[in-house]
């Protein structure tokens, strides 16, 4: 009934409303600081790549955004519960309030300017720095990094991953040791099933598909190690396909692989020469 209706605007109304003004906006101050200062430093992914770094950027600015909102229905209900509870006996409903024309206006302009400012983002995101980094895409050509390129196989199955350095002699390990400050090509592919190779802290997610050869590119930026884990479902043991990867300085790194040649040896020595260069020739690229 609109005439029982509260009026808009009424002086106790107005109190209310900047009561939960002042509520909501302490609340999103010392929520978005926290989200900022303390929690953003150790949100995944990491700082070990430049794109870790903006992954990470990228969940601190989500985060910060889910404050607002989330504080602003906590503070509303909880205001709302404790100041206009109905009292014992009531035997019928309170006065349905209808129309408040600014509170409408304010809620649709401001739903509008967060999700249309994250799309702007997001889109210029996905134009504007596609450096190849998984997505199971494949790299742009234009953002292909220049200079020299650690090339590494990744290749997955049912459960396992296996990695693979073509330029020393098929060297094939369980394990992905990367030198830190060079650019590493990562070559993804699959033996059965589709995979997801993602290292988390190097913020690199690629598709490991049957046949395609899923280029993305990393450059470590320190050591350290970093975990692996398959990122898609591929079968009973999926959750099994987990690895701890390590980023290692480059004189660290040509002693591990030179361990790993050495270890290599039995096998490579017996196989024909090709195959100790193996490279796939997939049936076709990603992307
Ligand atoms: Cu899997």
């Amino acid at each position: 009934m609109a005439s029982e209706a509260l009026p808009s605007g009424a002086p106790a109304e107005r109190s209310h409303g900047r009561r939960l003004l002042v509520i909501w906006g302490a609340l999103t101050v010392v929520g978005v600081l926290l989200i900022v200062f303390v929690a953003g430093p150790h949100m995944p992914p990491g700082d070990f790549s430049q794109e870790a770094r903006d992954q990470r950027e990228i969940n601190i600015l989500l985060a910060s955004l889910a404050v607002p909102v989330l504080f602003g229905v906590w503070a509303c209900l909880v205001y709302i519960v404790s100041n206009f509870r109905q009292g014992e006996g009531a035997l019928q409903d309170g006065p349905p309030v209808r129309g408040h024309s600014r509170l409408q206006v304010a809620w649709v302009v401001a739903t509008a300017v967060v999700v249309l400012s994250l799309g702007a983002f997001g889109t210029e995101e996905l134009l504007g720095s596609a450096k190849g980094a998984g997505g199971g895409q494949g790299p742009d050509p234009l953002a292909v990094p220049a200079g020299p390129k650690l090339q590494v196989q990744v290749i997955g199955q049912q459960w396992a991953w296996t990695f693979r350095y073509p330029a020393y002699g098929g060297v094939e390990t369980p394990e992905l040791a990367l030198p830190a400050g060079q650019t590493t090509e990562l070559h993804v592919t699959s033996l059965d099933v589709s995979h997801s190779f993602w290292a988390i802290q190097l913020g690199v997610k690629a598709d490991a598909i049957p046949g395609s050869d899923n280029v993305t590119f990393v450059r470590p930026r320190r050591t350290g190690t970093f975990e692996i884990r398959c990122a898609e479902l591929c079968g009973l043991w999926h959750g099994h396909m987990h690895n701890t990867g390590t980023v290692m300085t480059p004189s660290g790194f040509a002693a591990w692989i030179r361990q790993q040649q050495v270890a290599n040896a039995p096998a490579t020595r017996t196989l024909p020469p090709y195959s100790t260069h193996y490279f796939p020739d997939p049936q076709r690229r990603a992307g």
